[in-house]
C-alpha cells in the first residue's frame, strides 16, 4: 500500500509542534473518529429513518434535520471521550459546552464546529460538510469558558473541514500548509491524497446565491457583472457554480480556483455565515493554501469576535479574484464593510 495514513502523517509532522506533545494529534484523531461515523450515516441517509426534520429549530432559526443532531452528538461525544478539550462550541448549541471530566483535567484546547454545514441538502443527496476550528484555551484551568472562544482567527492552532461527497475527505491545516486526506472505506483510514494543497491565484468560477441579487451591495452587483462580461484576455465570462453547501463550493474552488461570496443581504444584514466556526476556519485554510478571505473590506482572521454566533460577510478564494471583488466593493459600496 503506497498510501500514507493520517496517523502516519501526523506522527511525521509531530516535529513541527514540539509544544503539542501529541495532544493536537489526539484531537485530530478524535475528530476523525466522529467523521467516519457521520460519513457512514450520511452515505445511507436515504435508507434509514434519520432523514427529515426534528421539528425543532437551532439557534440560527434554521429547521434542524435529524442528521444535524446526529452529527453534533457524534462530534461532541468523540471530543469528550478524547479528553483533549475543556469546552466545545457548536452551531447547534446556543451556549458553549464546558467539558469537566477526569480525563479532560489537563485539556489545553477548545474546538468550535459546524457539525453538518449545508444540511438543507441532505435530503437531495448533495455533498455536506463539517467545519472545525481549534484554539488553545486562554482560561487557566477547569472547564472552558466563553472567553476561550472569543479569540481572533489568527489565534487558531488548527482548522479543517470534512466533506461528505463522492468520497469523504478531511482537509486541514495547523499553519504549515494544507493537506487533504481521502477516506479509504476498505481500511477505515484517511489516507494522504492531496499533499500541500495550493489554490490557483486566478480562477474562472464565482459562487454566490444570485437569487439575492437585488439585495446585494452595489459593489457585489458590479463584480457579478464583471464576471459575466466577455473578455478573452481575462478568460471571462467566468462560470457560475453554487451548490448551496459552502464546504462543497469552497472545496471545489480551493482545487480549481474561484471565489465564494456570501455578502450582506436584507435578510442577513451582517452576512449569513458565522465567524467562529465557519469563516475563521475556512479563512485559515484558504490563506494557508495561498488564497484570501475578507469581509469585502477587512481580513476575516483579524476580525474581533464578541459573540459565539456572530455573523460576517465572506469573500473567500483565489487571491486575484478576492482582490478584484474588494476593488469593486471599495469603489461602489457606500456602506464600508465593517
Ligand atoms: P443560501 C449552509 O446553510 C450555508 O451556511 C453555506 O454552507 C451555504 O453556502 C449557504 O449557507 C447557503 O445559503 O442563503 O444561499 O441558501
Amino acid at each position: 500500500m503506497n498510501y500514507k495514513t493520517l496517523g502516519q502523517f501526523i506522527i511525521e509532522k509531530q516535529a513541527d509542534f514540539p509544544f503539542a506533545k501529541g495532544e493536537l494529534s489526539r484531537l485530530l484523531r478524535d475528530i476523525c473518529i466522529a467523521a467516519k461515523i457521520v460519513n457512514r450515516e450520511v452515505n445511507k441517509a436515504g435508507l434509514v429513518e434519520i432523514l427529515g426534520e426534528t421539528g425543532e429549530t437551532n439557534v440560527q432559526g434554521e429547521k434542524v434535520k435529524k442528521l444535524d443532531v446526529f452529527a453534533n452528538e457524534q462530534f461532541i461525544a468523540a471530543l469528550k471521550a478524547g479528553g483533549e478539550v475543556c469546552a466545545i462550541a457548536s452551531e447547534e448549541n446556543d451556549e458553549i459546552i464546558p467539558v469537566d471530566s477526569e480525563i479532560s483535567k489537563s485539556a489545553r484546547y477548545v474546538v468550535a464546529m459546524d457539525p453538518l454545514d449545508g444540511s438543507s441538502n441532505i435530503d437531495v443527496n448533495v455533498s455536506v460538510g463539517t467545519i472545525f476550528s481549534i484554539y488553545r484555551r486562554t482560561s487557566l484551568s477547569g472547564p472552558g469558558t466563553l472567553e476561550d472562544f472569543l479569540q481572533r482567527g489568527t489565534e487558531q492552532v488548527a482548522a479543517g473541514y470534512i466533506i461528505y461527497g463522492s468520497s469523504c475527505m478531511l482537509v486541514y491545516t495547523t499553519g504549515k500548509g494544507v493537506n487533504g486526506f481521502t477516506l479509504d472505506p476498505s481500511i477505515g483510514e484517511f489516507c494522504l491524497s492531496h499533499p500541500n494543497m495550493q489554490t490557483p491565484k486566478a480562477g474562472k468560477v464565482y459562487s454566490i446565491n444570485e437569487g439575492n441579487y437585488l439585495h446585494f451591495p452595489d459593489g457585489v452587483k458590479k463584480y457579478i457583472k464583471y464576471c459575466q462580461e466577455e473578455d478573452k484576455a481575462t478568460e471571462r465570462p467566468y462560470s457560475s457554480r453554487y451548490i448551496g453547501s459552502g464546504v462543497a463550493d469552497i472545496h471545489r474552488n480551493l482545487i480549481t480556483g474561484g471565489i465564494y461570496i456570501y455578502p450582506t443581504t436584507t435578510k442577513s444584514p451582517k452576512g449569513k455565515l458565522r465567524l467562529l466556526y465557519e469563516c475563521n476556519p475556512l479563512a485559515f485554510i484558504i490563506e494557508q493554501a495561498g488564497g484570501k478571505a475578507t469581509t469585502g473590506g477587512k481580513r476575516i482572521m483579524e476580525l474581533p469576535i464578541q459573540e459565539l454566533h456572530q455573523r460576517t460577510p465572506l469573500f473567500l478564494g483565489s487571491s486575484n479574484m478576492v482582490d478584484m471583488a474588494m476593488e469593486f466593493m471599495t469603489r461602489f459600496s457606500i456602506e464600508k464593510v465593517s
